[in-house]
């Protein structure tokens, strides 16, 4: 990797870059509809390809209308994959909630609009899919329940129908987002690590999406906690290249999905759940977890308005807006009623002041697969 490339995400002085993270239960056509928006077949995995369903998280850059671009994760729907789903949600600014005209909402949809809740992320867009099997009026009136205000969009990526109106949509609700990068810029790095793998050749590669701060060739980085978990201290490790998208670039920028190449620390020390920061970080790693429950009904932010019949929204199970969150965490204090980040799930390691989180996305063990991105 050498030459500095302008990050496709990156359009100067117009737009921040910004992640959209698919929703939704299985088999409900995310997978589908990403490849019919981007191109890119997300589904990478042999297995996946086998069984028919998204297994780990999928990646795809989406161009809008406007010429903005939107770094895709594309989530697995199964139940048992639910921690990799808000692995893949921890670092996303919009949703595409997608719910199939067939089915309606389904429990994974329930528990998806349950943990972007949790996240604190608030605006995105319903598609309701495979509008070529039936009639999708019911699917999106019951979307209209499940998250008021956000627009709804009927589409068949079988048939190509609804595409440019979705795509519309995004556009317009990426236009009144800031992104959660916005203002990071200048700040320590961090990176909540979404994978792990080794390149022949290249040695340990993480990817993510970076929260804040810069990330560049040459750096010394902290990997938290997995550095104390398996040493008991600190580490740190060297940055040999950085990628966005595939691309090599000298440095990438808050908001953008990053694969960075470390010497230094080996495959099997760092992997999904882990944090890495830049130099002169107030992260510490931390086994204190604050939790905040959230009675209230599920709330969306509108970007526009839905086109199905507004109803009042259901009254929530108390569990529905349970969510953890580190009031203390050393990110942004959560809002007053969502939560800003998770708890890791792994043996619990301190080092510093006992107020300080690491805040880091539960997931699942990957089984593996290139390419960065
Ligand atoms: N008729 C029709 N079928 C569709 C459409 N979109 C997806 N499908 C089919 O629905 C099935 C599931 O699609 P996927 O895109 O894999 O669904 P998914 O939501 O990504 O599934 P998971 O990732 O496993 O949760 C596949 O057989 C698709 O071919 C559509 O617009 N119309
Ligand atoms: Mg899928």
């Amino acid at each position: 990797m050498s030459a500095m490339e302008v990050a496709p995400t990156t359009v100067p002085g117009v737009a921040a870059p910004l992640t959209l993270g698919t929703a939704g239960h299985i088999d409900h056509g995310k997978t589908t509809l990403i490849g019919a928006l981007t191109g890119t077949q997300t589904d990478r995995l042999i297995e996946e390809r086998r069984r028919g369903i998204s297994i780990e998280l999928g990646y795809a850059l989406l161009e809008l209308p406007s010429g903005r671009g939107l770094s895709v994760i594309d989530v697995p729907g199964h139940e048992r994959f639910v921690r990799t789903m808000v692995a893949g949600a921890s670092g996303i600014d919009l949703y595409l909630m997608c719910i199939a005209a067939d089915d309606g909402v389904m429990p994974q949809t329930r528990e998806h609009a349950a943990v972007l809740r949790g996240l604190g992320v608030e605006t995105g867009v319903v598609a309701v899919t495979k509008a070529d099997v039936l009639d999708p009026a019911l699917a999106a009136a019951e979307a209209a329940d499940l998250l008021p205000g956000a627009p709804v969009v009927a589409v068949s990526a079988r048939m190509g129908t609804g595409l440019d109106d979705l795509r519309a949509e995004l556009d317009r609700c990426a236009a009144g987002l800031v992104g959660r990068a916005a203002g990071a810029d200048g700040q320590p790095a961090v990176l909540h690590v979404d994978r792990s793998f080794t390149i022949k050749g290249a040695g340990t590669v993480v990817t993510g999406t970076l929260w804040r701060g810069t990330v560049g060739r040459g750096d010394t980085v902290e990997l938290l906690p997995a550095a104390a978990r398996d040493r008991g201290q600190r580490i740190s490790a060297r940055v040999r290249s950085v990628q966005v998208h595939d691309r090599p670039v000298d440095r990438a920028q808050p908001g953008q999905r990053v694969a960075v190449n470390l010497t230094g620390v080996g495959r099997d020390e760092v992997g999904r759940g882990d944090v890495l920061s830049g130099g002169g970080t107030d992260l510490a790693a931390s086994h204190v977890l604050d939790v905040q429950l959230d009675e209230r009904p599920p709330r969306s932010r509108a970007c526009t308005s839905t086109t199905a019949p507004a109803r009042p929204p259901p009254a929530s199970p108390p569990w529905a807006g349970a969510s953890p969150s580190c009031a203390s965490s050393v990110l942004s204090p959560p809002p007053a009623a969502s939560a800003s980040c998770c708890a890791r799930s792994r043996r619990p390691t301190r080092l510093g002041a006992p107020s300080s989180s690491t805040p880091a996305p539960a997931g699942a063990a990957p089984p593996a697969p290139p390419p960065p991105g």
